[in-house]
């Protein structure tokens, strides 16, 4: 019984009731599902397109607030605590936990999307639709989402640095508004809402991974499978290898699984870079860049209000990407969120906000500036039209045809595709440790390994239910997938950034409270020895 002593029994069975009521459906009735699905995306996106435009502004603004308002320079642990990691590793560990296998997917291929079918009514294929291209990419990988993923990270390094609350579950950063409610159901319910939000998340990104790791795999060895057998093959394998590496632990598997992928990705960018266009590289993104800055907020505020509307064309590109793509970061960053705050002890709150927002921006930009703009420029030189081969074929039969126009097709080809394993595995190791952590009551040193394991298993679940129904639509149902489970979140967050300035504040208070004393004594002990001293002068 030892194993199961320190069960959280409630969030554990409710999450996974949730789990199996969304499964089995998709399971027994695909048909039904896939419409009802679609139609609960165009519901979410539609309808909530404007709250999740706002909430991400707002998280943006509040954590630019905490860097450089009158909390900024909070240290997280004493006063005298140094940084526990060096600046360079901490930002490695940090873009490599927020960041898996979807930036190899995107990075290559998000611009063909934009360029076929560009923002704000532009001609597609016109030269200001190509600049956007490139552009809006790094916007939804940019500024806006890092902060998304650091804002849970700041209550929870507070709570674990600050107050020595050990915390492994978001609704414990909750704590200052919710009070006694905390271990009770409200407290139970953020914790499975979470839950449900990075099952959804994982089935995106796995239900995206899984098809572009097969495409690579048959080019490799030749195979045309073209079916299911050989995703559900892969999709076993890569569950396998982050729960192994989940089993294994935080040191062992994790740490050395990290640090193999910061060196597989340096080597592919590096050669990407060198062999590819390099000058056209360097350009177009420094000049989107520039572009994103400028247009920062009008991107991300612009909702296409008037689509449908007179002659006004309704092209539903906000809602299928940036509301898309913020509810995504949203269900990944509690548990990113743990993680940053676990790698954060002796930085200052402005630290963490800019580091996080600077070196998480930057790694994204290298990305698809380098991946993406080789593939534009493939496009745009009369080289290689990816175009055609998204169009005709798919989404991951482009990736792998651009990164076969590399020199050493198959090296690299290999080369992208064990990244791509690495990066998988890397995201879903820690994640199944962290709701592990979450379905329990309290954890001594590291959560049951069984319940590690179980929840490996669990993550990819959603995306091979997905998989089996997925056909023309799979990528409004993968989509959807962090849309719906994203939804609720919305008020995690909201709730989060009141938590903390109550916390802040009332935390300010009684430190001014504890200097004022400190002072009055000192003052009092002063003037009584000021008064001894006159009397023996006297
Ligand atoms: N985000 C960064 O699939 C992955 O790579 C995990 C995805 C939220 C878009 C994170």
């Amino acid at each position: 019984m030892r194993k199961y002593r320190l069960m959280d029994w409630p969030t554990f069975l409710v999450s996974l009731l949730i789990l199996i009521s969304v499964v089995v459906p998709l399971i027994a009735f695909p048909e039904a599902s896939r419409d009802t699905i679609l139609q609960l995306n165009a519901w979410v996106t539609t309808g909530l397109g404007a709250v999740y435009l706002s909430i991400a502004l707002a998280v943006f603004c509040f954590v630019l607030y905490i860097a450089f308002g009158k909390y900024g320079q909070v240290t997280l642990g004493a006063e005298s605590d140094d940084p526990e990691f060096g600046t360079f590793s901490w930002a490695a560990m940090l873009f490599c936990a927020g960041i898996g296998s979807s930036i190899l997917y995107w990075g290559v291929i998000e611009w063909v999307y934009y360029y076929q079918a560009p923002p704000f009514h532009l001609e597609p294929g016109s030269e200001e639709a190509i600049n956007y291209a490139s552009t809006y990419g790094i916007f939804h990988w940019g500024p806006i989402a890092w902060a998304i993923y650091v804002l849970p990270a700041l209550p929870i390094a507070y709570a674990l640095y600050v107050k020595k609350t050990p915390i492994l579950k978001i609704s414990l950063a909750c704590e200052p508004l919710l009070g006694r409610q905390t271990k009770r159901w409200p407290g139970k319910l953020i914790d499975i809402l979470f839950i449900f939000g990075l099952l959804g998340g994982a089935g995106t990104t796995l239900g995206l991974a899984t098809p572009m790791i097969a495409a690579g795999i048959e080019v490799l060895f030749g195979i045309d499978d073209g079916g299911t057998m050989l995703r559900v093959g892969i999709l076993i394998s890569a569950t396998a290898i982050f729960a192994f590496s989940a089993y294994s632990g935080l040191k062992r598997g994790i740490k050395v699984l990290s640090d193999i992928n910061l060196w597989l990705t340096f080597l592919l960018l590096g050669f990407v870079f060198i062999v590819g266009p390099t000058v056209f590289i360097m350009e177009t993104t420094v000049s989107s860049v520039g572009l994103m800055l400028k247009d920062f907020f009008r991107m991300a505020t612009w909702l296409e209000p008037f689509g449908g509307y007179r002659d006004v064309p309704e092209t539903s590109f906000p809602q299928d990407w940036t509301v898309f793509y913020w509810a995504w970061w949203l269900v990944y960053a509690p548990f990113v969120g743990l993680f940053i705050a676990r790698i954060s002890k002796g930085r200052r709150l402005k630290e963490v906000v800019l580091g996080t927002l600077l070196y998480g921006t930057l790694g994204c930009v290298l990305f698809f500036g380098i991946l993406g703009n080789y593939g534009l420029w493939l496009e745009i030189s009369g080289t290689f039209s990816v175009t055609e081969v998204i169009n005709n074929e798919s989404g991951e039969a482009a990736i792998m045809a651009i990164i076969g126009q590399l020199p050493f097709g198959k090296i690299t080809t290999a080369l992208f595709v064990v990244t791509a394993l690495i990066y998988l595995a890397t995201t879903f190791d820690s994640g199944s440790y962290i709701l592990a952590g979450t379905t329990q009551s309290e954890v001594e040193g590291e959560p049951y390994r069984w319940n590690r394991l179980f929840w490996a298993f669990a993550l990819s679940v959603l995306p091979f239910s997905l998989m089996l129904i997925s056909g023309e639509d799979s990528l409004s149902l993968l989509q959807t997938a962090s849309i719906v489970a994203g939804a609720p979140l919305i008020v995690i967050f909201a709730m989060l950034m009141i938590s903390f300035v109550k916390t802040l504040g009332e935390d300010r208070i009684k430190l001014e409270e504890r200097r004022r004393k400190h002072k009055e004594k000192e003052r009092r002990t002063l003037s009584i020895t000021h008064a001894k001293r006159d009397r023996w002068w006297e």
